[in-house]
């Protein structure tokens, strides 16, 4: 007997479990909802991304042979959720079972385990094998360790690969696991970024374009110039275009920013990889091709641009699904305040925020270091509830989903499942921002003004944070030093720490401008 075989917005490679066994009679069913659309209002670039690749990819299969059922979101029976669409293609008929692909939300795993139960016929959730570790390979390492860190995780990854080994597979290629050290160029005034990858919307996507401005005009992000690849082809040319023309200096400016310069030397290929376009070894093995063919690319770069597939890829996936469900409402730090509007209208003096905010509404694409150290950078510091940084983070980023999301909100920016993921919080004053951009030369703000109404407000939010939440952090060994500090400060000094900090958080919460 048939089966019926449900494929989601984020599961679009031919390779997919649920598709390996495909038999004639087979149907495959795929479906534009409104609640997947809406369940956080997703930023409009991200949505017409989604879509537009599902589209593509339902015609490569129809092309493939497959038996496609394609529901577009403007069909009139459209019925608005997974599990209904699963019901009106059930009713068609003649199915056995029920054949999905484990997804990368727990909400949805949640609701397909209820499906057998509710349809009356089995329900198969294979394992999503195009991650490269699996959940209970994740968990069984992570088993008994009161803390998870990344680095070890990646070891045991690379050497399982064989991903940039020596010839006697035990060893690091050039001795060292990580070349960090070697990553944190500052971009110099005249630097010349590649042109980024911008492929133009074909019919098909310009018909999704149009759709998204109609039914979601007041979701947050802007439409114009879409550029993205919404077919493998199109991911294929955008890695190779960063393995080509990036790959060389990706390393070495991995932690900069440039005002105007959004891509920098990025891959911009997170979201080709989350939703399926590409797979992970692929990417990998091109890149460390690149390092042995190539003389201009080095070894720092390749093995940044490994770790960050092979190693933290894979490890944020293991801990969302090792903490779900309920790691996105974590709060180790107790933080309550609400997400400040400027987050949605970069109506803001600092610079840093404006351009990262702006850069993120033009592009649902913002840097790992804009993200991290200037926006989240920024909640963190300001003590804003995890749950509404986590539900912006979802919302504005093309390549976010849950599983991704989530640990790098709640573990990597805030902190806020208490160090389980990160050994300290990645809290930083202004210098930081200095140091790694050109922000601060267009700012209101002085970066090297402590305090006062012209300095900058990370500077002084930066120890009143530590201030504030020292009974929590003072004991961490990696904190000792900026705690040291805070102690030697004279009494005149924290008060003025904590006058600055309360006027610009009052300010904040009051919708002024700061
Ligand atoms: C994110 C998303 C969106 C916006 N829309 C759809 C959709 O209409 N149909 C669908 O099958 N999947 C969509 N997705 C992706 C799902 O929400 C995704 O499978 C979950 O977020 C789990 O990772
Ligand atoms: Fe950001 Fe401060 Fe620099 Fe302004 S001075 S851009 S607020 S870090």
């Amino acid at each position: 007997m048939p089966a019926l075989r449900l494929v989601l917005g984020d599961q679009l490679t031919p390779q997919l479990a649920s598709l390996r066994d495909y038999a004639d009679g087979d149907l495959v069913l795929m479906a534009e909802v409104w609640d997947e659309a809406t369940y956080v209002r997703h930023h409009k670039k991200k949505i017409a991304f989604i879509f537009a690749a599902m589209r593509h990819f339902a015609k490569a299969l129809e092309e493939q042979g497959l038996d496609v059922r394609y529901v577009t979101l403007d069909d009139p029976d459209n019925a608005g959720s997974l599990a209904a669409e699963v019901s009106r293609a059930l009713a068609l008929g003649g199915f056995d079972r029920l054949v999905l692909t484990h997804p990368g939300e727990y909400r949805v795993l949640a609701e397909m385990q209820q499906w057998s139960q509710r349809f009356g016929l089995p329900v198969v959730i294979r394992d999503d094998d195009r991650f490269l570790c699996s959940i209970n390979q994740f968990a069984d390492w992570a088993t008994g360790k009161k803390q998870l860190r990344m680095e070890f995780f990646y070891r045991i990854m690379r050497r399982r690969h064989q991903v940039l080994m020596e010839a006697d597979g035990e060893k690091p290629l050039g001795g060292k696991w990580n070349f960090d050290a070697l990553n944190r160029g500052r971009a110099e005034p005249g630097l010349l970024v590649p042109a980024h990858t911008h492929l133009d919307p074909d019919g098909l996507t310009r018909e999704v374009i149009a759709l998204i401005e109609e039914r979601f005009a007041s979701h947050f992000g802007s439409l114009s110039s879409f550029g993205f690849a919404v077919t493998r082809h199109g991911a294929l040319e955008v890695l190779d275009q960063f393995i080509e023309q990036r790959l060389s200096s990706f390393g070495t400016y991995q932690d900069a920013m440039v005002q105007g310069e959004p891509w920098m030397f990025h891959s911009h290929i997170a979201l080709y990889l989350n939703v399926g376009l590409l797979t992970p070894l692929e990417c990998v093995q091109r890149a460390e091709a690149a390092y042995h063919a190539r003389e201009d690319v080095a070894l720092n770069c390749v093995e940044g641009f490994v770790r960050q597939i092979l190693g933290w890829r894979e490890f944020v996936r293991g801990i969302y699904w090792l903490r779900a469900p309920g790691y996105g409402e974590e709060n180790f730090l107790e933080a309550t305040r609400a997400l400040p509007e400027l987050y949605w209208t970069a109506n803001t003096q600092m610079n840093c925020l404006r351009q990262c905010v702006s850069e993120t509404r033009d592009n649902a694409y913002a840097h790992h270091i804009q993200r991290l150290m200037v926006l989240g950078n920024f909640a963190l510091l300001a003590g804003v509830d995890p749950a509404q940084v986590n539900e912006w983070f979802l919302i504005v980023y093309a390549d976010a989903f849950e599983w991704v999301e989530q640990p790098n909100v709640t573990g990597m920016a805030l902190f806020a499942d208490g160090g389980l993921l990160a050994s300290k919080p990645y809290a930083a004053s202004g210098a930081y921002i200095n140091k790694m951009s050109d922000y601060c030369q267009g700012c209101r703000y002085q970066v090297a003004t402590k305090n006062g109404p012209k300095a900058c407000p990370f500077n002084y939010l930066y120890w009143d944070f530590l201030e504030r939440n020292a009974e929590k952090l003072s004991n961490n060994q990696r904190l000792a030093m900026p705690y040291r500090t805070l102690l030697r400060m004279s009494d005149d000094k924290r008060a003025a720490i904590r006058a600055d900090s309360q006027r610009f958080l009052k300010a904040l919460d009051d919708g002024q401008l700061v």
